[in-house]
């Protein structure tokens, strides 16, 4: 774990309420946005310039200060992405320095992944996929990066993934779950259709969904939806699936957020 205390966090947060002002560049309101941590300030610039390379060699050098590569996920370069996210969201830059970005931060996940080498054994498989028409892959990522850590055996479906191909790979694979991922309003019925062909097929696996576009609300309506808001929530749903809570309406409950 990085050594970022509550406070810490609030100022991160605090931080990214700053008015960002109309003259300034794009570069001066990213630097208002980077955290201020010597070890995480490197690797969020990294990610908001595109710069693969340079995310590589911070995160060489927190995990060389003793850093665990899988937790530099949340708590480097997701704030990295956090800053490139509030920026395109505020008009201040446009889709190739995102596209940029996306690439980093996905080439920052894969070191991340590579050298996590402290994998316990599998205690099940997930199958998960980003929703069909949508590329939107890096919080897919990092669930699946977290769900390899903690243990489970990962069939990584990729993005944009046509609702047959989903059915195919369950009946396959007979995960302990499956899950979708969906950033944008057009995609996430396809979440609907993957729920209403498995019980065409009697198979009854919990599908845990998650992804800027969709919400408690939209998950809890279809019969296997678990919503799931963070990356890690993943690993803890699954983890409670093994434990022997196999009931959808049990693991709503569980990881309900009010
Ligand atoms: C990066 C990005 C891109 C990149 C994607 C690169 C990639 N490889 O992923 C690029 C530049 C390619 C892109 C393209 C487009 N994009 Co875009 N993009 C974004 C942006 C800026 C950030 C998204 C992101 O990566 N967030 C970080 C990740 C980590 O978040 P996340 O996936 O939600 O995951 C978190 C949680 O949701 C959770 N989670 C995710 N999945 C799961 C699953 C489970 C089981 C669990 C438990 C948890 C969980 O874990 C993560 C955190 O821990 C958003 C803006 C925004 N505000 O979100 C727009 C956004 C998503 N894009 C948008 C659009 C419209 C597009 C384009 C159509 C643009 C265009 N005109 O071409 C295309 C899409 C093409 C397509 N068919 O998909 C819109 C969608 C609007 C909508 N409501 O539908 C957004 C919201 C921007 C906006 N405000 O308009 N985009």
């Amino acid at each position: 774990m990085l050594d970022l205390k509550l406070e810490d966090v609030d100022g991160i947060l605090v931080r990214y309420n700053v008015a960002l002002e109309k003259e300034m560049t794009p570069d001066e309101a990213a630097e208002e946005l980077y955290p201020k941590d010597k070890l995480v300030y490197p690797i969020a610039k990294a990610i908001y310039e595109g710069e693969e390379d340079d995310v590589i060699e911070g995160l060489e050098a927190a995990i060389a200060a003793g850093k665990k590569p899988i937790d530099l996920i949340d708590n480097a370069l997701m704030i990295g992405m956090g800053v490139v996210t509030r920026l395109y969201d505020d008009g201040i830059i446009f889709l190739p320095n995102v596209m940029m970005s996306a690439d980093a931060m996905l080439a920052g996940i894969d070191f991340c992944k590579s050298k996590t080498t402290d994998v316990p054994e599998a205690k099940g498989k997930v199958v998960c996929h980003v929703a069909e028409g949508d590329v939107h892959d890096i919080g897919k990522n990092i669930v699946v990066a977290l769900l390899r850590a903690n243990g489970y055996d990962v069939v990584d479906l990729g993005r944009d993934v046509p609702v047959d191909e989903v059915i195919s790979a369950v009946v396959a694979n007979k995960p302990i779950m499956v899950t979708g991922t969906a950033l944008m309003t057009t995609t996430m019925y396809a979440f609907k259709e993957v729920n209403d062909k498995l019980l065409e097929k009697g198979i009854k696996v919990p599908f845990a969904c998650g992804g800027g576009a969709v919400n408690q609300d939209f998950v809890s309506q279809y019969e296997l939806g678990v919503y799931g808001e963070e990356a890690a929530d993943a690993p803890k749903i699954a983890d409670a699936i093994v434990a022997g809570t196999k009931d959808i309406a049990a693991l709503r409950e569980e990881f309900h957020k009010h």
